[in-house]
């Protein structure tokens, strides 16, 4: 990948607008469904149109940095141009095609975009993945997802393979990389040679994007599938108004590419307002990175999970005065009133809160600008129309909890996911009435702003990870010391809540020391499966509390831990 000389300067604080004069992405209303819709050709050339015709600035599109100091900067022409290409290598070389699924699993490194919009361009439907998976969680999603192929790094290359011969719809295997590797294509050297001629695909609104995978209570995870109108939405006026981003914005969330989160906000909502996606690589999570990151770059908005802004408001920082950041939302998990209160005082700027899943993409949120009420995730976003719910559709009065639901009849909105692949009792499930029941329990206010209270179901949020208590049982059973556990959420002053273990022992493992089993416990669970799921609380008992019909009570086990019972 060759590194743009493109020249940045960043724009004066009160010259900041003046790129928006004469350069508007093209606008919908809140509730259109135009026939055809495509981001790459729609949006991504659009700019590519206004920069050509000097009607944007010279910010770049794509500004990823790292800790070594290597930067890459793309103009809007080179991310057309490069996509195009990316389009190419997986058409032309790699033989996919549209409706084709393609497993991504790469870092924060500038090929996921390249990836990402080339697939858009072709057609070929991208299941991100969190590069923290390890082979079995591999193993899952591309038989699930039947992924005919699948693109990565090299440090996951070795655990595609170990499970590659047990996927038959994988017919091809791309590397980014500096480095070759057997039966792998180069993606690297691929896109430079690639032509970057290429039609994009003319993709109807309700053609198939992306899949998500997402955590449930039973089972592994779940295929959140979403249409192109996931990223039409964000061209709509309500959605604009959230961030506000301007092309002069450089806009940096924070969150792993392998969550929906990441593709919102790093490129639907930032590259529809023409601004610059800023990245820092971040290989792991360092407090300290992001507040210098904050310092360094001139950053105007910045997107995160609570977690990250409690952890850096837990550290000793002498300063967390940013020269240029405007804006701050915070999404992913539940945010505390205080934790606001206290960025504003260190920060001197607000901290906003979003609301979303997997399956319904950003939902609610407090718009820019909009009063803040300490605590709430602010008001429904349209075409989304947000209820609280009874169990049986039924919409509640104000200031009474009850399940957060979406409206999908007469009409499902745009933005909300198509359906859970493959899998129409789940989908079936998720309907309440004229409702999507998203799960979550919540109240709302006379003025119809909302505020969390927590799951309906054993789901966890561990600081913003949505994780399901049978994926970290299962892993626990694959150990000998564990005749059965039960895994339940717990609170937590810096995750918001961690993944707490009840755990049986077998006989042989009785007299053991319980510190070094607890320690043995969660190196294994790291291992086999993706380490953010690890239980970080392990409680030995001699059993479970079950039903009569031998269920395990996880609901009371929680209580006990949110001292409920
Ligand atoms: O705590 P330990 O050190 O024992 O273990 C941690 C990490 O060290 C380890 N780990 C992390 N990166 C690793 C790694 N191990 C090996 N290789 C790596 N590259 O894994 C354990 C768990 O990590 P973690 O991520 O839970 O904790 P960490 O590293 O302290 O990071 C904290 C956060 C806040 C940055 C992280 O939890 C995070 O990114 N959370 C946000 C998740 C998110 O973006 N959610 C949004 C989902 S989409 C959505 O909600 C819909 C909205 C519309």
């Amino acid at each position: 990948i060759h590194k743009s000389c493109h020249g940045f300067l960043p724009a004066p604080r009160h010259l900041r607008c003046q790129f928006l004069s004469g350069a508007e992405a093209p606008r919908w209303n809140d509730h259109d469904t135009p026939e055809e819709f495509n981001f790459a050709s729609g949006v991504l050339d659009y700019w590519t149109q206004m920069e050509k015709e000097g009607k944007r600035g010279p910010n770049p599109a794509l500004w990823w940095v790292n800790d070594q100091g290597d930067e890459v900067k793309w103009s809007f022409r080179e991310m057309t141009d490069l996509t195009r290409r990316a389009a190419n290598v997986f058409t032309q070389t790699g033989g996919l095609r549209q409706g084709d699924h393609l497993a991504l699993i790469l870092p924060r490194v500038p090929e996921w975009w390249l990836v990402t919009v080339g697939c858009i361009r072709t057609g070929i439907v991208f299941t991100p993945g969190t590069t923290l998976m390890k082979a079995k969680d591999i193993l899952y999603r591309l038989q699930v997802s039947k992924a005919k192929g699948i693109i990565t790094t090299d440090t996951l290359a070795p655990e595609v393979d170990s499970v590659a011969s047990e996927c038959p719809a994988l017919k091809i295997k791309f590397l980014v990389s500096d480095h070759s590797r057997e039966g792998w294509l180069d993606f690297r050297s691929l896109i430079k040679s690639a032509s970057s001629d290429h039609t994009c695909v003319k993709s109807k609104t309700m053609d198939p994007m992306a899949i998500f995978f997402t955590s449930g209570t039973s089972g592994l995870p779940k295929m959140a599938k979403h249409n192109q109108g996931l990223a039409l939405r964000s061209s709509f006026p309500s959605c604009r108004k959230l961030l506000q981003l301007k092309t002069s914005d450089v806009f940096w969330c924070l969150s792993d590419p392998g969550w929906i989160l990441a593709v919102l906000a790093s490129m639907f909502e930032a590259w529809t307002a023409g601004s610059t996606v800023f990245i820092h690589h971040l290989p792991r999570f360092d407090p300290n990175v992001i507040v210098q990151t904050l310092s360094k770059y001139p950053i105007t908005q910045c997107l995160a999970a609570p977690s990250v802004f409690r952890m850096i408001l837990q550290q000793d920082f002498t300063s967390l005065r940013f020269p240029t950041l405007e804006h701050t939302c915070a999404g992913g998990e539940a945010l505390l009133p205080e934790e606001q209160e206290q960025w504003r005082r260190q920060t001197g700027v607000l901290l906003y809160q979003v609301y979303g899943q997997s399956e319904t993409g950003i939902t609610c949120g407090i718009l820019r600008g909009m009063k803040i009420k300490p605590g709430s995730m602010g008001k429904a976003i349209p075409p989304f129309d947000v209820q609280i719910i009874d169990d049986k559709g039924d919409v509640l009065p104000p200031n009474t909890e009850g399940n957060i639901g979406i409206r999908i009849k007469p009409t499902k909105p745009i933005g909300l996911f198509m359906c859970y692949q493959d899998d129409p009792v789940k989908t079936a499930e998720t309907e309440c009435g004229d409702f999507y029941n998203t799960g979550d329990r919540a109240t709302m206010d006379a003025e119809g702003y909302i505020w969390f209270l927590g799951r309906s179901d054993d789901v966890i949020n561990a600081s913003g990870y949505r994780i399901g208590p049978a994926e970290v049982e299962s892993a626990l059973a694959e150990h000998p010391a564990v005749a059965e556990s039960a895994v339940v959420s717990s609170p937590d002053p810096i995750r918001g809540e961690v993944v707490k273990a009840f755990v049986v022992l077998t006989p042989q493992f009785l007299s053991r020391d319980r510190d070094q089993l607890t320690k043995e416990l969660q190196e294994h669970v790291k291992s086999v499966t993706a380490p953010y799921k690890y239980p970080r609380k392990v409680e030995f008992v001699p059993e479970l509390p079950k039903t009569i019909t031998g269920k395990i009570k996880r609901n009371e086990l929680r209580k006990k831990e949110f001292g409920q019972l």
